[in-house]
């Protein structure tokens, strides 16, 4: 169903969504999900921007960590790659920590959509 192979892919009736930031745009316009994706162009800039920066920054050394690591055979894997791919993704799943310690959630806080048990 995807072009590219990949998941996630959602069927909603006849119609076929791809890529994730596409299909949590779609639900949300399409089945109320205005708390997750708000109306409001500010509220939906905190959303976005961590929507894009998981798209463009924070899923590539993770995947390339997946691919050179777990499905590359062991006497294949090139470690000083993988110890930098490593490092890069601390450094930016430390942002996201750092956006957690402060606010508790990455966006909630600023578009009011947090989960019960965040507002706990
Ligand atoms: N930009 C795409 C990335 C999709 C993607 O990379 N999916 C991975 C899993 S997270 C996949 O299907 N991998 C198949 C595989 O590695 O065999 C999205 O956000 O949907």
């Amino acid at each position: 169903m995807n072009p590219n192979g990949l998941v996630p892919t959602v069927k909603d009736g006849d119609l076929v969504i791809w890529e994730s930031n596409t299909i949590m745009r779609y639900l949300c316009a399409a089945y109320g999900g205005v708390a997750l994706h708000p109306t409001d162009p500010a509220q939906r800039s905190h959303v976005e921007r961590w929507m894009d920066c998981q798209l463009s920054r924070l899923n590539a050394p993770l995947a390339a960590l997946l691919r050179g690591y777990y499905r590359t055979p062991q006497a294949q894997r090139d470690f000083p790659t993988l110890v930098r791919y490593r490092a890069e993704a601390i450094a930016l799943w430390e942002i996201v920590e750092r956006q957690l310690d402060a606010h508790g959630v990455t966006v909630g806080a600023y578009t009011g959509a947090m989960c019960p048990k965040c507002r706990t």
